[in-house]
This record gives structure tokens, C-alpha cells and sequence, in this order.
């Protein structure tokens, strides 16, 4: 059962319990509550990002990346950009092809995500972008390649990458990112502000 399913069910449960117990007018409001969310369902997204406060919190999750920028003694640590807020972001460290990842400890099933760039620095958005799925951290099997990304993206605001399928695993890692940032080395300044997951 997904997560919508599971919501619309739980307020058509709590709309007949209000029924059952007095007949108010609460009834109407949580029933068309219920509504909405299956049209939820049919027509929206629903965005999920882990909210880390560190590299493991919340447990089970863990974020890592291939390498971290220092800035003026900052390092710009993985879990930045999974904590919600656009000010904080991760970089790579000039390292072209760099990853960053999610581990939540079970499989979860999504079928694209969304990223949105460093706040004031839309051209270290990723220009290429190769998502990969894992059950054990060890061997990566390819979901989709992005390439030219840069073109499409709306600065200032989320950029979705649907998958055109879901997929279920328990590792998923961003690879393969280079930027149109400067050039050379620089091609792999990549940072990103946030990262969230469309859950299938
Ligand atoms: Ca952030």
C-alpha cells in the first residue's frame, strides 16, 4: 500500500468513526479531506526528502558522498543536502564524476527525484547526472543517465528528474555529475542545495 493510499484510507476510517460516534459535521470536512487526497494521488507529486541533521540521522538513513568541498573552514558535509533547507548545500571537492548518495536501510521505492541548486549558484547544478540503484552498497545497477541538464533547469527553484518507471532499493546514488562551472577541474565543483525523492 502506498503512502497516499494509506493517508486516504486512514481519513475515510476516521470520517465513518465520526459517523458512527455522533453524526457532526466533522463527517463532511474529513470525508472531503479523503477526497483530496486521492486526487492527490491522481495529480500531484509527493516530494520526500530524509530532513537529516547528520550523516546517520534519522536512523536507519546514512548519506555519503565521493568528496566534500572546505570552504574558509566549512566543510560542505553530504547530509546538507538532504536536511530540508535550501541554505545549506554539499560540494564536491573539483572532482569530476563525484557522487553523493543515500543509504535507508530498507528498500524504498520511488520513481524520480528533484534537486534544486546552492543558493545563488545555479551553474554548479549538475550538467550530467547518472542515478543509480543498490541492495548492498556494492554493485550499482544504472536507472536512468541525464546529460545537457543544465538547459532545462529553472533556476532558483526544484528541478524534477522523473524516471519514467519506479524502482525499489535500498541504496541510491547520484554519479557521474560534472557541471558547465568553470572548466577542467572545476567541471567538478558540483554542489547542490537539496535532493528529494518522488515516492512511488
Ligand atoms: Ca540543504
Amino acid at each position: 500500500m502506498t503512502l497516499e493510499e494509506l493517508l486516504t484510507n486512514l481519513f475515510q476510517e476516521i470520517a465513518d468513526a465520526i459517523r458512527y460516534v455522533d453524526g457532526s459535521d466533522q463527517v463532511i470536512k474529513t470525508s472531503e479531506f479523503a477526497n483530496r487526497i486521492r486526487n492527490l494521488r491522481k495529480d500531484e507529486i509527493l516530494w520526500y526528502s530524509p530532513l537529516m541533521t547528520s550523516s546517520n540521522t534519522p536512523s536507519p538513513y546514512v548519506v555519503t558522498a565521493s568528496s566534500s568541498w572546505v570552504q574558509t573552514g566549512n566543510l560542505q558535509r553530504p547530509y546538507y543536502a538532504f536536511d530540508g533547507n535550501k541554505a545549506t548545500w554539499w560540494g564536491a571537492n573539483l572532482e569530476p564524476n563525484c557522487w553523493i548518495q543515500i543509504d535507508f536501510g530498507s528498500n524504498k521505492t520511488i520513481n524520480g527525484l528533484r534537486i534544486r541548486e546552492r543558493l545563488n549558484l545555479f551553474s554548479q547544478m549538475p550538467n550530467t547526472m547518472t542515478v543509480y540503484g543498490s541492495n548492498d552498497g556494492a554493485t550499482w545497477e544504472t536507472i536512468v543517465q541525464y546529460s545537457d541538464m543544465q538547459k532545462d533547469q529553472v533556476p532558483g527553484d526544484y528541478n524534477a528528474y522523473m524516471f519514467g518507471v519506479s524502482v525499489s532499493y535500498r541504496y541510491y546514488r547520484l554519479g557521474g555529475m560534472t557541471t558547465t562551472y568553470g572548466s577542467g577541474n572545476l567541471s567538478g565543483a558540483v554542489s547542490i542545495g537539496e535532493i528529494e525523492f518522488s515516492i512511488s
